[in-house]
Formats: C-alpha cells, structure tokens, sequence
C-alpha cells in the first residue's frame, strides 16, 4: 500500500505541474475527491494488521496534505502569471530620449568658435578664496561685490577684513585666470566655462547662479583691438553676419581699458521687449586687456606680455539665440521646454 501512495503522489506532483488553471478542478476531484484513489486506500485501511494502520493512514493523510497544498500554489501562480501576461503583438511604448540642456548646447558651440582660432579649454573651482577671486584680479578690500551681499562666502569670520582667505563661491570666472596664469608661461589662449554664483534678485535676466565663459590670452603685442576682432569674429559666427555689437567702455579692476559689450537684441529685432529692458540691446559680456597688476600677481612681466580677456553670460547668449523670454526657463525642469532642443 505504501508504493501505492507514493506512486499517486508522483503522478500528482507531475500532472500538478504541468496544469493550467482550467484543468486545476478536475485534477483536485481526481486526487482528493470522494472516488479518488486516495479515498479508496483510506477505506481499505481496515483490511491491514494493526500495527500496520496508523503508519499507512498518517502516510495517506500527509499525502492529502501535501497535494492539497500543491494546488494551492499552482493556483496562485496561475493566478499570477495571468496578471502580467502581456500582448506581445502591441507596438512597443516610445522611449523618452533625453538631449543636450540648452546651456550646454550653446557653451559646446562657444567653444567650438574659440578653439578653431587656437584657444584651449581648462577648468577653474566653483569654491574658490577671496586672493583667487578678488585680491589677485586687483579688487581692492574696500570693492563692494567684495561685500556679503553681493557674494556668499562659505565661513564664518564675514567681517575680519585682514584676513585673505575666506571661502566663497566664486562671482564670476576670472578667479580661473589666476589659476591658469600662476601655473603656465605665455603665449596662452584659454577659455573657462562654469557655474558662477551671486545673490542678485531674480528676474528675466538675472539668476543666483549662472554660467559664464571666461576668454583670455597673453602674448606679446596683443592689442584691443585682437580683442574686438575675436568678439566679433565670435558674434558672427553664433548669430549672423548682420549681428550687431556694442562695446561701451566700462570699469573692471582687472581690466584696463574695459568695455561691456552689448548684442542687438534677436527677439525683439530691436523694438523693445523684457529682454533688453525696452532698449533693443542686451549685455552679455565683459572685457578689456589685463591690467598689468594682475600679470605681475602671477609672476608675469607686464612689459613683454600683455593680455586681454572677456567673461560672456551664457544665459544670456542662449536667450538670444534661441529667442528665449526669461532665464527661469533654464533652471525649472519642464519637459515641454526642454523637449524644443531636441532636434539642436
Ligand atoms: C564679470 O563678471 C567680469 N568677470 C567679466 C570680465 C571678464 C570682464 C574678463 C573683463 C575681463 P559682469 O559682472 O558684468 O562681469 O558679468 C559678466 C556677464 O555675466 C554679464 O555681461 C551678463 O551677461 C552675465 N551676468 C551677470 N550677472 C548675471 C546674473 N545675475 N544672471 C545671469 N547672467 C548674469
Ligand atoms: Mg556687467
């Protein structure tokens, strides 16, 4: 009897398997049901010896058991699987495929311009200190974006003014031409791209971080007007050859002469909008030739070299190129604005 039970449990265990779930009840009536053949082992328990029957009918009552909860799981599973059964035959969902961030599209494309005149590109620090970003471009202690509220510095101490080395993330990029120009000899032509960071109110043009490209080279002769003539060939080569630039002299303590220089604004043609303010002109970037002080704070003779240098906004450049309306739109994450740079 005992090879008889194990045979049915066998034949269970196989045929409970490879069932669906249609043929589940049946194979329930088959091995636990009235008539079946465990049911018809349990009536023949009288016929064994006594000390046989309570080892055959523990053996068959485990087997139930056993069964039982075999068609349980094949059940649940069943059930399961049909839950995540799924159309092959449907046309796959549309991937989502990320591009380039604007700001990095138009900072490739301004680096593109200035490499093919023969500038290479270096890095600075985001954290920077007060000789990087202020004392060794000659602004002087008493300067005020030198004040709390025009930077945020990162320690304690804001007022100690002896002290040169408070933290701070840097203003502006041109921290990173002291670092380049204390650590290489001249001729040089460098370009540095990064986030700059200043507690200025919000609004269409202005953010709390920002990016800006520095420019600069050193060589010997080097004039505004190599300058002018970089800046130009740059506009033109970004926008178009009818590309309208403004250089209006100005004042950096690094610098001298210096100029800001304006581009005709592309969204409004010149009529008047947020952008420009209402005056048809946008600013987007600084410049001048490097003011001989800052050549000596890093070990270079200002009468055999000189340099000039500029820092551009990109969002600003961007804004005009792609006639956007207000710098926010770079920064919130919309799909439906992002999505539009796709095809760049
Ligand atoms: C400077 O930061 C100088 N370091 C530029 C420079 C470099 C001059 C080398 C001479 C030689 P300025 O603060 O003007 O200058 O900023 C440069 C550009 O950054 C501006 O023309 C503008 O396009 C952009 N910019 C300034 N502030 C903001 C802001 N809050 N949000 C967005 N863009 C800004
Ligand atoms: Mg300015």
């Amino acid at each position: 009897m005992e090879e008889e039970i194990l045979k049915i449990k066998k034949e269970a265990v196989q045929q409970i398997t490879a069932a669906t779930a249609a043929e589940l009840e049946s194979l329930h009536i088959k091995f636990l049901g009235r008539k079946s053949l465990l049911a018809q082992l349990t009536a023949r328990l009288r016929e064994l010896p006594p000390a046989q029957k309570p080892l055959i009918g523990r053996l068959i009552n485990e087997t139930k058991r056993t069964i039982e909860q075999m068609l349980e799981e094949k059940s649940g599973a069943l059930a399961k699987a049909e839950g995540e059964e799924f159309d092959l035959t449907l046309p796959a969902l549309p991937q989502a495929c990320g591009s380039l961030h604007p700001l990095t599209l138009v900072a490739e494309e301004i680096e593109e311009v200035f490499k093919n005149l023969g500038f290479v590109v270096a890095e600075g620090d985001e954290i920077e200190d007060e000789d990087h970003n202020f004392s060794a471009l000659n602004i002087p202690l008493e300067h005020p974006s030198r004040d709390m509220f025009d930077t945020f510095y990162l320690e304690e101490g804001l007022h100690k003014k002896e002290t040169q080395g408070r933290l701070l993330l840097r203003s502006h990029t041109s921290p990173a031409q002291i670092r380049v120009m204390r650590n290489l000899r001249p001729p040089l032509a460098v370009l540095v791209p990064g986030r700059v960071y200043r507690p200025d109110a919000v609004d269409a043009t202005h953010s709390f971080m920002f990016h800006q490209i520095e420019g600069f080279a050193v060589d010997r002769d080097l004039r505004f007007s190599d300058l002018k003539g970089v800046l130009i060939n740059f506009a033109r080569k970004l926008f178009t050859a009818e590309t309208q630039l403004r250089f209006r002299p100005s004042f950096f303590p690094f610098t001298e002469p210096s100029a800001e220089v304006d581009i005709s604004c592309i969204i409004c043609k010149g009529k008047g909008c947020t952008v420009c303010k209402g005056n048809g002109w946008l600013e987007v970037l600084g410049c001048g030739m490097i003011h001989p002080r800052v050549l000596q704070a890093c070990g270079i003779d200002s009468k055999k070299w000189q340099g000039y240098a500029f820092g551009m906004g990109v969002e600003r450049i961007a804004m005009l190129k792609f006639g956007i309306d207000d710098i926010r739109l770079f920064y919130n994450n919309h799909k439906k604005f992002l999505e539009q740079f796709n095809a760049f």
